[in-house]
């Protein structure tokens, strides 16, 4: 029988919590990180749950233990009834759910007690105060485990440390002791290491009553009415959600600054959403569409926090602030105070001690003979590591944000040279290649060199050799740095972004263009020679794993790149052969660094080619992007994310934008509004219209994230040190949270709640450089939108087509129709070439071009409504395919 534990909180309501254990833990066992673990904040507010669901807050006094009631209990999930989380295990003891109970294959031979472990960490013990630690355990064969509480971390001081012989038969134990230190970063640790044969160990009913009642965090969601705490574009879609017990609809009304009422209408009800076990209601005031700012919205009681209406400059601001996060993340360079105000610092790993990276950074023991400069490149996110696969997928998506001015009707300019906070300003080259730049240079010094083994592949990371702890500046970082096997899925996502920027950069730096090219042909190859060689899940000591056993879809993606810059048939049949070329890659759970066939099918959908079904493929897209707006549609905060598990993964924010991109592509391919206004009420979600009624980016509305996990901007272990820069997006929500601070969420959480605004929240609250990436690319989408009106008619249609193509010159012709029923006077034709094309001239006319921006002025100038003109345009093909342009501007 089980144990019955009443769950003092409410927000423990239903969601069995199924999760294998996931490899960071190894972080809270190896690093002297929660020797800095903050003061837990107390207990400020309960939540009630009404008859019909609805979640109302009611302030409530910190929860005293009262007389003759149970001591309270410290250890979360200890029946084991809703999977395994927070527990954790080392990696050589695998352990599982089983029945109710954790049971555990322990290995033979290993020396010491301690060196195979079940535990949970987090625990608050307090001195002087008494503890009984109680379980049920057995074993397949007779052993003796010792049943430990003590400190997480060095020294590791045990309270108790109980020698425990366990029998086939399942059996209770207690053991009880008088806590002699005060801590929060205590453990329960099942020592069973030491022993001759492999044996299962299986445990159940573990509790440590005593001391006070374990810190729950139980968000404050007031105001019930969750709005886009930044604001709405005037044109735009505007949405608010309302928590509420009523079931009918609710009188809603909107007030300008100065409290006059300018809308009114009434909610929608929605009932229970599954996503944050709330009632909920809608409001939709978009009929409302006058600029102002500090509106507010009124509904059942509750005023909103105040926002704006006519927030493109925000956007605009945001994609500044989201795209200038990757300079403060720069390893290898100082960071200057004068570009990122309150942010300089040393530079981070150029071999200067006590660095020991990355200048001359050996292999992990037996990986490799040589050694590597690896300097340069992102710090992926809050810890000081650097990884291929996620390094590709941001930098990818950084230069997809650049190379979308050229496939989307985007007014030609944006994102030029001297755009962002970088240093490389007034060197022609757009801000954003410049920053994509400094990441493409690291990885391709992480190809193994020729002559050595496994030459052309690339390793998949390199990092400390263990944990650091927080906070830690990256110049000051002591451990030894070392480079993990080459991967086949590190190889190909190279090959796929240094493919995809040897057509991006080509225009500005040849040089550097076929250096890239070059690099992606070697890694293609290679990893066709070597096509399973896979990161493994159990590498994760002073590291993520990153781990992925399934290639085929980074073979799709990197087969897509290398055919859209060169246009070769090898690279197109590799494409076509791939079963992710007609799978359903718009999976409702998104796309990331692990699943990147979506990548893959974006660009071929949008980079001009001449794939043969390259009209089906710009279907799918659009078909993806449709059953995202339902998605969206039928979720009462406009969330675009529904797993079919019900459940949230790690980085779901990233998840959650990356689904936007698919929509957002949609709005680029056809012009149809409703993908544009899917991708502005999508965004609501992260800016505050949210169960937690917070926005989810440092410095964008009103309750914003601030306390990402980070080393570098550690502000709430240490004042004097930043919090992270505007424009950092938390990871978000996960169901399978996992760390010190997520002990203080509630098991069984609504995915929406399993959030915590804490610096050691590393499983919901890191900042991570491929997260920021969804974030520049969907911000800069919203911030080219305008004020969110119709999408005006273009002045004209162009057709665009190769006459003649002679080795590497061109002839094609421009012609150009007037649409717009006006007559157009001295007027241009812009374009830009997604490949190596250059215009020498025109035939009655005159051309510029600057990098791969066209602009003719005809000799035709002026154009009657109706009327068409040819161009004829004589040019070159450096190298790789003639394709036409995608988009054309004239007027
Ligand atoms: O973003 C990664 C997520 O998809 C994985 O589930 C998780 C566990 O492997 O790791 C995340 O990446 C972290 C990486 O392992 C280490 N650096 C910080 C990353 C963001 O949390």
């Amino acid at each position: 029988m089980k144990a019955l534990r009443v769950l003092p909180d409410p927000l423990a309501v239903t969601a069995a919590v199924k999760k294998s254990w996931h490899p960071d833990v190894c972080r809270v066992t190896v690093g002297a990180l929660l020797s800095f673990l903050p003061k837990v904040s107390p207990v400020k507010h309960s939540l009630l749950v009404g008859a019909a669901g609805a979640l109302l807050v009611v302030p409530l006094a910190t929860p005293a233990t009262p007389a003759g009631a149970d001591p309270p209990e410290q250890v979360v999930n200890g029946t084991f009834d809703s999977g395994t989380d927070p527990w954790w295990w080392t990696g050589n003891t695998p352990a599982s759910a089983v029945g109710g109970r954790l049971c555990a294959t322990v290995p033979a031979g290993t020396p010491n007690a301690w060196n195979a472990i079940i535990g949970q960490n987090a625990i608050t013990l307090q001195a002087g105060e008494s503890y009984r630690l109680a379980f049920t355990a057995s074993a397949t064969t007779p052993a003796t485990m010792r049943a430990n509480v003590q400190l997480a971390d060095p020294p590791y001081t045990p309270e108790l440390s109980a020698p425990t012989a366990l029998t086939t038969t399942p059996k209770a134990f207690s053991y009880t002791f008088k806590a002699a230190a005060s801590t929060t970063a205590g453990q329960v640790a099942f020592q069973l290491g030491g022993g001759t044969t492999v044996w299962t160990v299986c445990l159940d009913d573990v509790s440590l009553q005593g001391g006070t009642p374990r810190p729950v965090n139980v968000p404050d969601i007031h105001p019930r009415v969750q709005v886009n705490q930044v604001g709405y574009l005037t044109e735009g879609p505007k949405e608010a959600t309302v928590v509420t017990k009523a079931t009918a609809s609710l009188p809603w009304q909107l007030r300008n600054a100065a409290g006059v009422v300018v809308a009114q209408g009434n909610t929608t009800p929605r009932g229970v959403d599954p996503t944050s076990g709330q009632n909920v209601h809608t409001v939709d005031f978009g009929r409302y569409r006058v600029a102002g700012t500090g509106l507010t919205l009124m509904a059942d009681g509750e005023t909103s926090v105040p926002f704006d209406i006519g927030v493109n400059a925000a956007y605009e601001k945001l994609r500044v602030d989201a795209l200038s996060f990757y300079y403060t993340q720069r390893s290898g360079i100082a960071i200057l105070g004068s570009i990122a105000p309150g942010y300089g610092r040393a530079a981070g790993h150029l071999g200067v001690p006590p660095n020991r990276g990355d200048t001359d950074t050996p292999c992990q023991v037996g990986v490799c003979d040589y050694r590597l400069d690896v300097r340069g490149g992102w710090y992926d996110a809050g810890d000081h590591g650097k990884y291929v696969v996620n390094g590709g997928i941001a930098v990818y998506q950084l230069m997809s944000t650049f190379e979308r001015t050229k496939l989307a009707l985007v007014e030609p300019g944006r994102l030029g040279d001297g755009s962002l906070r970088i240093p490389e300003h007034g060197n022609q080259v757009p801000d954003v290649l410049d920053e994509a730049r400094w990441e493409l240079e690291f990885m391709l010094r992480m190809q193994v060199p020729a002559g050595r083994p496994l030459a052309g592949m690339v390793h998949h990371k390199v990092h400390d050799q263990n944990w650091t702890g927080l906070p830690l500046d990256p110049a000051a970082d002591p451990q030894p740095r070392e480079l993990h096997p080459p991967s086949t899925a590190a190889t190909l996502n190279f090959a796929a972004v240094a493919a995809q920027g040897a057509r991006i950069f080509q225009p500005y730096d040849k040089a550097f263009a076929a250096k890239l090219l070059d690099a992606a042909r070697t890694a293609w190859t290679a990893a066709a020679a070597h096509p399973a060689i896979y990161a493994p899940s159990s590498d994760h000591i002073g590291g993520g794993a990153y781990d992925d056993a399934d290639v085929s879809d980074e073979f799709y993606w990197a087969a897509a790149e290398l055919y859209l810059s060169t246009g070769e048939r090898a690279y197109q049949d590799a494409v076509m052969a791939s079963p992710w070329h007609t799978a359903d890659v718009f999976r409702p759970q998104g796309f990331d660094w692990k699943f990147t066939a979506t990548a893959g099918r974006l660009d071929l959908a949008t980079v001009p080619s001449g794939l043969p079904d390259r009209a089906r493929v710009r279907q799918s897209v659009v078909d993806g992007a449709q059953r995202y707006l339902a998605t969206l549609r039928a979720n009462p905060y406009g969330l675009a994310y529904a797993p079919a598990s019900g459940r949230f993964d790690w980085g779901s924010n990233n998840l959650v934008l990356n689904n936007l991109v698919v929509l957002a592509t949609a709005f680029d391919l056809t012009g149809s509004v409703a993908f544009r206004d899917g991708v502005a009420s999508g965004m609501d979600y992260l800016l505050g219209r949210n169960a937690l009624n917070q926005s989810y980016v440092t410095g964008f509305g009103k309750q914003a994230a601030h306390n990402q996990h980070s080393r570098m901007y550690a502000h709430q272990l240490n004042p004097a040190l930043p919090s992270p820069p505007a424009g950092s997006l938390a990871g978000g929500p996960n169901s399978s949270a996992q760390d010190p601070a997520a002990t203080r969420i509630p098991p069984g959480c609504p995915p929406q709640f399993c959030y915590i605004d804490d610096i050691e929240g590393w499983s919901t609250n890191e900042i991570a450089i491929n997260w920021n990436a969804t974030l520049s690319w969907v911000s800069s989408f919203l911030a080219d939108q305008g004020d969110g009106g119709p999408v005006p008619a273009p002045a004209c249609s162009v057709s665009y087509r190769n006459v003649v193509d002679f080795g590497r010159g061109f002839l094609a012709t421009a012609t150009v129709r007037n649409t717009s029923g006006r007559t157009l006077h001295d007027w241009k034709l812009r374009y830009a070439y997604t490949g190596t094309q250059k215009v020498d001239r025109v035939v009655d006319g005159t051309v510029r071009q600057t990098a791969a921006s066209v602009e003719v002025t005809p000799g035709h100038s002026r154009l009657r409504p109706g009327e068409s003109t040819s161009i004829l345009l004589v040019g070159r093909v450096d190298w790789g395919p003639n394709t036409v342009p995608a988009v054309f501007w004239c007027g």
